[in-house]
């Protein structure tokens, strides 16, 4: 894995070229050139904490205002290419203005994209606020969009520069998640004791089984869980399970994916043993004819 690249996005005047211009302006984050890290002119390398990192597209968000209405679906589209190029989404958002519809519309992407997801909630200086403002803001959040129930939320300040590092660093943190792997011994420890305090229950009179299940990909991590039949596999007993991996190993920041796959158990298989081998030869001199 190389230095993450991370994408600053979110809707209109959420903060982004302040946010960038104010970490390029920085001493600590010293931009150098750092061979073989960027892949595009537009992208630009920082240092953070002394490890590189790469700004996907700043030149879509450093300029204040060149953004203009009637280009506005240019710019959306852009963003949405920056996400593809990016390990993680840094999603801006306005503290003041509060979660809109639109925040939703781009953090639905980076996770349909599967990329790794900071939200911040910026301008952070500018909310009136007692000590119960920041936790009510999160539990708030949280209500008003369950999906976040596992993203890293930072509340900072473009426009202060209060915590500029902290959300660099999240995302070097979310990245590093991203391609996190579960030794398969693991998951299925995590899942057996998931099913036994929990079993799913009966659909259409027929029970779901878990038969096991193992970690087939990162970036997003990817798990494939054998069943009797997927179609049984409720949605909520997909989250259910989603959340005891999380619980027990946290995936902060990044999506993570559950794939069901059916699969017959032992017994039934060699119960249908004979049927199947006759299927198989009937296959293949098919596939035999097709060729000649
Ligand atoms: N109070 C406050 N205002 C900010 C902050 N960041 C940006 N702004 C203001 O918000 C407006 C939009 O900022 P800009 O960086 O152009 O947003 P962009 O459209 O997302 O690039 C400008 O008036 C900024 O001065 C911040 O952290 N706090
Ligand atoms: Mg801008």
């Amino acid at each position: 894995m190389g230095p993450p690249r991370v994408a600053i996005v979110g809707r209109p005047n959420t903060g982004k070229s302040t946010f960038v211009n104010r970490v390029l302006g920085e001493e600590r984050m010293i931009v150098s050139e750092i061979p073989g890290t960027t892949r595009d002119p537009v992208d630009t390398a920082v240092v953070v904490d002394g490890e590189p990192m790469i700004l996907v597209d700043t030149a879509g968000i450093r300029r204040r205002g060149a953004i203009e209405r009637g280009i506005e679906q240019y710019s959306v589209l852009r963003a949405m290419k920056a996400i593809d190029r990016a390990d993680v989404a840094v999603v801006m958002t306005d503290a003041v203005e509060g979660y809109t519809a639109q925040d939703a519309h781009v953090i639905g992407h980076v996770l349909d994209a599967g990329k790794g997801l900071v939200v911040v909630l910026n301008k952070w200086d500018a909310v009136e606020k007692d000590e119960k403002t920041a936790d009510d803001r999160l539990h708030a959040l949280r209500r008003d969009a369950p999906y976040l129930s596992w993203a890293d939320l930072v509340f900072a300040s473009g426009k202060t520069g209060a915590r500029l590092e902290r959300v660099l660093g999240e995302a070097r943190r979310v990245a590093e998640e991203r391609y996190r792997r579960i030794p398969t011994a693991e998951v299925n420890r995590v899942i057996t004791e998931a099913v036994r305090d929990h079993p799913p229950s009966h659909v259409r009179n027929r029970l779901p089984k878990i038969l096991y299940a193992t970690q087939v990909a990162v970036a997003p991590p990817t798990f494939v869980i054998f069943v009797n039949d997927p179609e049984l596999i409720h949605f909520s007993y997909r989250r259910y399970l989603e959340n005891r991996i999380r619980a027990e190993h946290g995936f902060l920041g990044t999506p993570i994916r559950l794939i069901f796959r059916q699969r017959v158990n032992e017994a039934a298989a060699r119960r249908s043993a004979r049927p199947r081998r006759s299927a198989r030869r009937a296959g293949t001199a098919t596939r035999g004819g097709k060729r000649g």
